[in-house]
């Protein structure tokens, strides 16, 4: 209905004059991109996932707060389904989450999976609005990543549930060393949220999803918890995840 309505107009615009004509191939462009998403949405979109794996529901976070529904499929990471020829087909790196398009084709990692999310459903926006707000959000998005992100990643590696899948040679001073970085990340948030509402501001964005998704992974399995007496940091997580959004596992 949409479409039909927009088309038309496009067409009524397009020979009155050429300037209309332009501006009006880019109420085209819009409404294509409006069909897009209906589309996507219509042909379910399907989300490789795995309960309680973290890289995972930072996507279902993110489509979750912008009303978009995402067909999940398991991907049994014990059952090592994520490293089967068919999958390494989707993602090279095997690794989840891949996003899979109804055509078949396939876009893996967390960030870029929202990227195209974003393209589809621009409202609410989580990524920037502006070509300050964009640059900032990603700078904050990439520091959570590389300076929590990986030292939690480091403490999961070497620590006791890792042991347990007898997979890898553990390092324990790499874990110690990581154990405290992660803590001194948690006190250098604090003291930012003591200024701020929001990672990345005054307003919720795809920083403050990198960020819930990691503290409560470190919590619940890496046994990095940040102490209570952070109380702004703990101030933001209960903010942030009264979300019902984030409020996805
Ligand atoms: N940079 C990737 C990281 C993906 C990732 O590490 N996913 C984990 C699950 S939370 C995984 O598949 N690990 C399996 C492995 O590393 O072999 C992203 O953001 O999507």
């Amino acid at each position: 209905m949409q479409f039909t309505l927009l088309v038309n107009k496009y067409v009524d615009c397009s020979i009155t004059s050429q300037n209309v004509h332009i501006k009006s191939e880019i109420n085209l462009t819009y409404c294509l991109t409006k069909v897009n998403i209906l589309t996507d949405k219509v042909l379910n979109m399907k989300l490789y996932d795995f309960l309680g794996a973290p890289n995972p529901r930072r996507v279902k976070i993110f489509a979750a707060e912008k009303g978009i529904e995402l067909d999940l499929v398991d991907c049994n990471m014990r059952k090592g389904e994520h490293k089967t020829a068919s999958f390494l087909m989707k993602n090279p790196s095997g690794k989840i989450p891949v996003l899979e398009l109804d055509d078949g084709r396939c876009i893996p990692e967390s960030v870029a999976i929202r990227r195209y999310l974003e393209a589809l459903t621009p409202e609410p926006n989580l990524f920037g609005k502006d070509a300050y707000e964009l640059a900032f959000v990603e700078s904050r998005n990439r520091q959570i990543e590389l300076e929590l992100w990986t030292q939690i990643g480091t403490s999961w590696i070497n620590g006791p549930v890792v042991a347990q899948m007898r997979k890898f040679k553990q390092i324990p001073d790499a874990k110690i060393a990581s154990d405290k970085n992660v803590q001194r990340y948690y006190e250098r948030l604090d003291n930012e949220f003591s200024s701020c509402e929001y990672v990345a501001g005054s307003r919720f964005t795809i920083a403050d999803i990198t960020l819930l998704t990691a503290i409560d992974f470190a919590a619940a399995l890496v046994n990095l918890k940040p102490d209570s007496a952070l109380s702004h940091l703990e101030r933001w997580h209960a903010n942030v995840s009264k979300r019902p959004g984030c409020s996805v596992v």
